[in-house]
């Protein structure tokens, strides 16, 4: 079990990264490490520092809800990032994280991982993890960027909640044996340096990614803060906002929700 087994040294020990994850931080049990990062970012915390924990108390994802995984059975962790980017193109830093997981994933095991609008890691359907990134701005720019990540790894997603919105699934459900979390952590950090460059040249990532949605070409239903849109998911802006055709004819961005594919669920 000594690959799957996360300290500060045993992460330090493989890690082949300039910055991301040079300074880290692990905490057996924690409340949410997108809050213990967010705080250290606003002591000044460099580029690239990370919070990684075994168990999450108050694990987070959008709108409040929560995030839930049983003790070590997932990679939890939470990145500070200091882009030069508006509050608009922040979606950006999640999507290039979210290349960095599917990536991973695919190098460190034999299976095929998806995206789905704005956020969510799948396999097979299923929801294999998902990415939270909150900002802290300084005028329209952001200060700060704490991107976190909840990926499934050795977890049985029969001891999830029952009442999920999207069946969730695992590495280890998928492949029917456990994955050592550290080489994943490490090419997964390495993925993610490799895509902050990139970002950080200017370029965004929505080309890729796009081809990587789950729900592009098909029917879908949009939800979004008081209000349901029902569309074709054509495509997706620059700055991730997912690009929907209505009956009518006329194209809607939608710059934030949750997009299920109508009639699959
Ligand atoms: C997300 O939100 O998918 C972002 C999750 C980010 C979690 C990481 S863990 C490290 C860091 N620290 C934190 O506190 N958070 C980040 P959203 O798209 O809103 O989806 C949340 C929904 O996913 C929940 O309402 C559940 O329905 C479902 N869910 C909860 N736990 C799950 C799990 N382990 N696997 C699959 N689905 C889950």
């Amino acid at each position: 079990m000594g690959l799957n087994s996360l300290s500060a040294a045993a992460i330090l020990d493989g890690l082949d990264t300039q910055f991301v994850g040079r300074k880290v931080v692990y905490w057996p049990e924690i409340g949410s490490t997108n809050d213990e990062a967010r705080r250290l970012a606003g002591e000044g915390a460099p580029e690239g520092a990370l919070v990684i924990t075994d168990y999450q108390s108050k694990g987070r994802g959008r709108l409040d809800r929560s995030w839930v995984a049983p003790r070590a059975s997932s990679l939890l962790m939470s990145i500070v990032f200091r882009p030069e980017l508006a509050a608009h193109q922040v979606q950006r830093l999640t999507m290039s994280c979210g290349l960095a997981v599917a990536g991973a994933i695919e190098l460190q095991t034999s299976l095929s991982a998806g995206l789905k609008w704005p956020n969510d890691v799948v396999i097979g359907g299923a929801k294999a993890g998902g990415i939270l990134t909150e900002i802290e701005l300084e005028g329209a720019q952001v200060e700060f960027a704490v991107v976190g990540i909840g990926l499934n790894v050795n977890l049985d997603p029969a001891l999830l909640p029952a009442d999920l919105p999207m069946p969730a699934t695992s590495l280890c459900h998928e492949l029917g044996t456990d994955v050592a979390r550290l080489p994943l952590l490490w090419t997964l950090l390495q993925k993610i340096e490799e895509r902050y460059s990139v970002l950080k040249a200017g370029q965004s990532p929505h080309v890729e990614w796009a081809g990587r949605l789950v729900t592009l070409g098909k029917a879908v239903t949009v939800s979004a803060t008081g209000s349901v849109l029902n569309g074709t998911a054509e495509g997706v802006d620059a700055d991730g906002a997912l690009l929907v055709r209505l009956a009518d004819g006329r194209l809607e961005k939608v710059f934030a929700g949750d997009v299920s594919a109508r009639g699959l669920g």
